[in-house]
C-alpha cells in the first residue's frame, strides 16, 4: 500500500480519536496486511507527535486468552504510548473524548535500561526498575467495537489511556498474582497476572521483540503496559473503578461525563 493511502487511514482514526466519533472498518476493504496495519499506527502515532505528545512507552494488547475471546482475535500485538495518554491515579476521569471505553487490569513496567531485540527472561527482568498495578482504558475507534486484527493493529490496538497505581522494586515474584477489577465496590473480574501470557515477563519479552522489529528498541524510562490479565469493562459516567492486585496494592479513578 502506498504512503498517501496509509496517510489518509492514519489521518481517518486519528480524526475518529480526536472527536470521539466511531468509524466503519476498513482492513478487509483496503486489503490492509498487517505491515500496512502497523504503517497506519505509526503514521497516526507521528500526527500525535507532530501535535506535541511525547512518546512515553509500549502497550502490549491480547496477551491474555479472556481478551483473544472478547475481541475474536487471536494474536497478541502491540501498540505505542504517549503522554497524552496517561491519566493520574485517583484522578477524575472524564468519558467525554471516548467512543466507547473499556477498562482492563494489567501489570505495568517500568524500564532503567534499553532492551535488546530478542532478550531472554532474565536479561528482560533485568532491565525492569519497577512494576506497578495499572488500568487500562481503551477504546475501539471502530463502531460497535467490531474489528478484524489489521483494524486492530491500526487502530494502535485500541490503546486510549492508562492510570499507574504504586510502583515496586521488582524483587518479587509477580508471575501469579491475585487481582480484583471493581466497579461501584462490585467485583466484575476476577484473575491473576498469571492470565497474561502465563507470566507478564513474556509479555515484556514480546514487547521488546516487536518493538525492536520495527525499529523501535524499548528505551530506558519507557513503559510498558503487559496487556489485560482479564476480559475488560464497559465504562460509564459515575463509576468508581478500582483494580486491587496482590502485593503491589490499588489503583483507581471515578469516571464523570
Ligand atoms: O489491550 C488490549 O488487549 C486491547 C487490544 C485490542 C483489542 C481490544 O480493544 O480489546
Ligand atoms: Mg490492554
Amino acid at each position: 500500500m502506498n504512503q498517501e493511502r496509509i496517510s489518509l487511514l492514519a489521518q481517518r482514526l486519528d480524526d475518529a480519536a480526536l472527536y470521539g466519533r466511531a468509524i466503519p472498518q476498513f482492513a478487509e476493504a483496503e486489503g490492509l496486511s498487517m505491515q500496512d496495519a502497523y504503517a497506519v499506527q505509526a503514521t497516526a502515532i507521528a500526527r500525535r507527535l507532530q501535535r506535541g505528545e511525547h512518546r512515553t512507552g509500549v502497550k502490549m494488547g491480547l496477551t491474555s486468552r479472556a481478551k483473544m475471546v472478547q475481541v475474536g482475535v487471536h494474536d497478541v500485538i502491540w501498540g505505542r504510548l504517549t503522554d497524552a495518554m496517561a491519566e493520574a491515579d485517583g484522578a477524575p476521569l472524564s468519558l467525554g473524548r471516548f467512543v466507547h471505553p473499556r477498562v482492563e487490569p494489567e501489570l505495568a513496567f517500568l524500564l532503567r535500561q534499553p532492551l535488546p531485540a530478542k532478550p531472554s527472561m532474565a536479561e528482560a527482568l533485568e532491565a525492569v526498575a519497577a512494576i506497578a498495578p495499572a488500568l487500562e482504558i481503551i477504546d475501539s475507534r471502530f463502531e460497535n467495537f467490531k474489528f478484524s486484527l489489521g483494524d486492530v493493529i491500526a487502530d494502535n490496538a485500541s490503546s486510549s489511556g492508562y492510570v499507574i497505581g504504586p510502583w515496586h522494586a521488582p524483587g518479587q515474584d509477580f508471575s501469579n498474582l491475585g487481582l480484583v477489577l471493581s466497579i461501584d465496590g462490585v467485583a466484575r473480574q476476577v484473575g491473576s497476572t498469571a492470565g497474561i501470557l502465563g507470566n507478564p515477563l513474556r509479555s515484556l519479552v514480546s514487547a521488546a521483540v516487536m518493538s525492536a522489529a520495527a525499529g523501535e528498541p524499548l528505551q530506558a524510562g519507557w513503559i510498558v503496559m503487559a496487556g489485560g490479565a482479564t476480559a475488560a469493562e464497559p465504562l460509564n459516567p459515575g463509576q468508581h473503578v478500582l483494580l486491587e492486585m496482590q502485593c503491589l496494592g490499588r489503583v483507581e479513578f471515578n469516571t464523570t461525563v
